[in-house]
């Protein structure tokens, strides 16, 4: 395995979830999501990457926003700076400005997202060994993505648009980074052609939710119950752990969603 700057981190920051999760934003009604349950596999998660060694800063919950436990949706962080998002779900247009303090502490450099017409949620965004790729959905849309390719020209990666699947939330609800050149994909959205320059390994047939992993340093954090997908991960050579995301899935949240990864520039 690589340890590319796109699969290697210092630091990570989650959020504790809040009580008002029950009322968290999903497509369709499956189920409310039990608190207690997702806190222990939120403590689980928490664990998983502490154990890597990286730093983990866990904030406070915030009531006030049901979904604010998806931390993922509020900056995108790279080496050079952090960059604030504007998330296309009005409910979480707050979150991103509740980040953004934290991250000042870290990074020297903070640009934000800030056209009154721009949308655009870090569960979009795909940062490769090579280039950022960003996902349209419904939550993203033309003007963010161009205004997030002019903060980040100069910060060596250029972005590219590619497509989320209809009726999926965001790119990464379908993909994941394994290594600098080879994602973790579903069928479905491997064969729109985004990556027809990387490696691919594919998701098993009806395990479609596990696409949403993280390498986070030396292992793939996956969601647990989907032992196909783990089974060609790891004989494609990577070291899984498996966390539960029973209560996260109901709310259409998975294991990028959880948290922030990242080397801050000094
Ligand atoms: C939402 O609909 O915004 C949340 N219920 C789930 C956000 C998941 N975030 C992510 O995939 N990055």
């Amino acid at each position: 395995m690589s340890t590319d700057a796109s699969t290697h981190f210092t630091h990570a920051i989650t959020r504790r979830p809040a009580p008002s999760i029950t009322a968290g934003l999903r497509a369709v009604d499956i189920g409310t999501p039990d608190l207690a349950l997702m806190q222990a596999h939120h403590a689980a998660y928490i664990t998983a990457l502490r154990a890597t060694g990286a730093t983990v800063i866990e904030l406070d919950a915030l009531d006030a926003y049901p979904d604010s436990v998806f931390v993922e949706d509020t900056a995108l962080c790279l080496p050079q700076g952090a960059v604030i998002m504007r998330p296309g779900a009005p409910s979480r247009l707050g979150e991103a400005a509740e980040m953004a303090p934290h991250l000042a502490a870290l990074y020297a450099d903070i640009r934000r997202i800030e056209g009154a017409t721009s949308f655009i949620e870090g569960g979009d965004i795909l940062v490769t060994g090579t280039e950022i790729l960003v996902g349209r959905s419904a939550r993203t849309n033309a003007d963010g993505i161009a205004e997030l390719t002019r903060l980040v020209a100069s910060w060596g990666k250029p972005v590219r648009e590619v497509h989320t699947p209809p009726g999926v939330l965001h790119f990464k609800t379908d993909c994941s980074l394994l290594d600098a050149k080879t994602v973790l994909s579903t069928p479905r959205l491997a064969d729109s052609g985004c990556f027809d320059d990387y490696f691919v390994v594919h998701t098993a047939p009806g395990e479609e939710a596990a696409a949403n992993a993280i390498r986070f340093n030396h292992v793939v954090i996956m969601a647990a119950g989907f032992p196909g997908t783990r089974a060609a991960v790891e004989r494609a050579g990577y070291r899984v752990v498996e966390i539960g995301n029973s209560e996260c899935a109901k709310l259409d949240g998975g294991m990028s969603c959880l948290s922030l990864r990242f080397t801050p520039a000094k």
